[in-house]
């Protein structure tokens, strides 16, 4: 029986296309998170220093701004997202965090996988690479996938994806440093069409342009959670802050479906398989992005 808080969180997820879990996450979840990063930052500081980029390694520094002075150098050079060095035991407890997939559970069914787009976004200010456009993430998938000869795909369109988005800050999200809008209702719309821009896709100017009045802003905290349907309108606005804005965005899919990539992902819960399903953070570290 779904439990009274999951139906009303389901009702807004159907009808708004998207809902917010307030400090779901725990303190201790969110700093093994954020070790695991400060750790990815280390080595990209030694590797920097190895390559005789900077001579120092700016350790002092906080997360917050330890990136923007390393690649003060060349800013352009920095990186945007982080996906395939996530396989890092502090990772396991976001990534599988079990109230988040019991409302997922809700959504999808009992098979559940971990989408292989799994992505932490060190977003830095005034970076025109990580200024994500307006898109729903199937129009990624139908961009992807245009033209290609596929068995999959003949039976199935990005539309008929069963996902969701899930999105998490671990740095406050605010108006100022670059937090996710929304506009709501949007994911019934179906796949819109989508114009390529030089970092990203865009949806096309008369599906977006009478909608941008009812774009909110989707302000979090680290610890808060939102889900969201693959189909509804989305960015990130642009960080006007002086300090990064760290986030981590994954998805979970009905994995009795295909996920339309050559990647498979790796299973959360499954009722059909349970020795399959990622069980622990050391099982997590072991495995790789595939
Ligand atoms: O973090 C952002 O600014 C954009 C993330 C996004 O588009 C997504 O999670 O699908």
């Amino acid at each position: 029986m779904v439990q009274v808080g999951v139906s009303r969180h389901l009702q807004q997820f159907e009808e708004q296309g998207y809902v917010i879990l307030r400090e779901v996450v725990d303190r201790r979840t969110v700093d093994a998170v954020r070790r695991e990063l400060a750790a990815i930052v280390d080595q990209i500081a030694l590797g920097l220093r190895a390559m005789d980029h900077v001579q120092e390694l700016y350790e002092a520094e906080p997360f917050e701004t330890r990136l923007i002075k390393l690649f003060g150098f060349a800013p352009q050079l920095s990186p945007s997202q982080l996906r395939t060095n996530l396989h890092r035991a502090g990772l396991f407890g976001l990534f599988f965090h079990p109230r988040v997939l019991d409302l997922a559970e809700a959504i999808l069914g009992p098979e559940i996988r971990l989408y292989p787009n799994y992505t932490v976004r060190p977003k830095l200010p005034e970076d025109e690479k990580t200024l994500v456009l307006w898109h729903q993430d199937a129009g990624y998938t139908a961009a992807d996938w245009s033209g290609k000869d596929h068995a999959a795909m003949k039976q199935l369109s990005p539309a008929d994806l069963r996902m969701v988005n899930v999105w998490s800050p671990l740095v406050p999200a605010t108006v100022e440093n670059g937090c996710m809008q929304f506009i709501p209702g949007t994911h019934k719309l179906g796949v819109v069409p989508h114009v390529e821009r030089k970092h990203y896709l865009e949806i096309a100017e008369s599906e977006l342009k009478p909608r941008l009045k009812d774009a909110v802003d989707i302000e979090l905290n680290p610890g808060d959670v939102v889900l969201f349907n693959n189909l509804l309108f989305h960015s990130g606005r642009p960080n006007r802050s002086g300090m990064i804005r760290w986030s981590c965005d994954w998805r979970y899919q009905d994995a009795t479906q295909p996920t339309l990539r050559t990647h498979q992902g790796h299973l959360a819960r499954s009722i059909a398989h349970p020795q399959r399903v990622v069980r622990d953070s050391a099982q997590w570290a072991a495995l790789t992005f595939s």
